[in-house]
């Protein structure tokens, strides 16, 4: 009997053929709807408040960029680019369900329920910044990368060990699905079917590191299927495919499913923050420029001007009203009493540590003084 001999080909194991990690795209560049069957079933005034949402995002953005260059606010991460992987997740996303944000997902937590002079206070380094309303489901934005993966796995476990009909939600980055942090989190999940969406926004870029050399898997979605769990990627440039696939992804882990894993496309426009990163010293012009020909905001822009729901005229509505908001909260956010270290300490526990009581105690002499 002849047998076949058994080889070990390493070169066709790179190649799995159980996976489709093909982008999914509703609106196409142009604002033309390339996948009808996809499409939400939203209303037009939803529809109108997803432009506005972003407009909104895009105007905050332009804002914070100049309050910071004052000296009015601090730390800012920018958010240009991604407005449809910030807005279109979140509008999918009910009040009940847990936001554990990024540094650079401040959009996502207003829109959760922040109060906007909160979210510049948390920008100046503010105690008060992270004294968060009790309605409000979040956590204040992680600077550690990877860390919130963790935190996600073991609040999602908890509402469903509550018998809670909700998700817990996050989001990291390119660079952020390098760290351990992101495997544990999603193996965990995925492990005990907690209800969360972990969401990657890979906007190219981890400060001056390329997605290239991130890793060599083809995608970032395609990190799912090791931990088990269904992994999806999405324009992140089209409001209406984010929004398609976070719904998609909700009803799934309510359901019980357990975990979802969402790679949204997209692009950071700005530098990686306001702290003295240069893009033009590690990132081409003209990739930039392609990039900026996907804006989310263009695109809708048409579909809904084409629709005879949009136009100059309420943009420019949306913009005034936007500018006068933040006015306001930053007028709120001034009348905040001075940072003092004291403040900090005394925000930590509801009962201080022996260690953390003495520190006040030196604190309060210097601040009193
Ligand atoms: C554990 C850890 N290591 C390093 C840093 C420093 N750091 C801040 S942002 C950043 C890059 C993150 O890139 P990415 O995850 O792609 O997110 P993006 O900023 O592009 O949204 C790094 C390395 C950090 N904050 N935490």
């Amino acid at each position: 009997m002849v047998t076949q001999k058994q080889k070990i080909d390493i070169d066709a194991l790179l190649n799995p053929s159980n996976t489709d990690f093909r982008m999914v795209q509703i609106l196409d560049e142009e604002g033309k709807v390339v996948n009808p069957d996809l499409m939400p079933d939203v209303s037009d005034e939803e529809l109108v408040q997803f432009m506005t949402d972003m407009v909104w995002s895009r105007i905050l953005h332009e804002r914070s960029t100049a309050l910071n260059r004052q000296g009015r606010l601090g730390f800012y991460a920018p958010t240009a680019g991604q407005e449809a992987s910030q807005l279109g997740s979140i509008a999918a996303i009910e009040k009940e369900d847990v936001l554990l944000p990024g540094y650079r997902d401040v959009p996502q937590l207003i829109k959760h329920g922040l109060p906007l002079s909160q979210a510049f206070l948390w920008s100046r380094g503010h105690v008060e910044g992270n004294d968060y309303p009790e309605s409000l489901n979040a956590l204040p934005p992680q600077i550690i990368i990877g860390a919130q993966y963790i935190q996600t796995a073991g609040v999602a476990l908890g509402l469903k060990k509550r018998g809670k009909k909700n998700v817990a939600v996050t989001y990291t980055g390119d660079g952020g699905s390098s760290q351990g942090d992101f495997y544990e989190g999603i193996n965990f999940a995925g492990a005990f079917k907690a209800p969360a969406i972990f969401f990657i926004q890979n906007n190219g870029w981890a400060i001056s590191t390329p997605r290239e050399l991130q890793t060599a898997a083809k995608t970032l979605a395609q990190k799912a299927v090791a931990a088990g769990i269904p992994g999806i990627q999405v324009d992140g440039m089209d409001f209406l495919a984010v929004y398609a696939v976070t719904k998609k992804a909700r009803e799934y882990a309510v359901a019980g499913n357990g975990p979802v894993l969402i790679e949204t496309m997209t692009y950071r426009f700005g530098p990686h923050t306001l702290s003295g990163d240069d893009p033009t010293r590690y990132r081409d012009n003209e990739v930039l420029e392609g990039w900026q020909a996907k804006d989310p905001l263009i695109r809708m822009r048409k579909f809904l001007t084409e629709k005879g729901l949009w136009s100059e005229e309420k943009e420019n509505e949306v913009i005034e009203n936007v500018k006068e908001d933040i006015k306001e909260a930053i007028k709120e956010a001034d009348k905040a009493p001075k940072q003092k270290v004291s403040s900090f300490l005394k925000s930590m526990f509801e009962e201080p540590t022996q260690g953390i009581a003495e520190q006040i105690e030196i604190f309060e002499a210097k601040e009193n003084k």
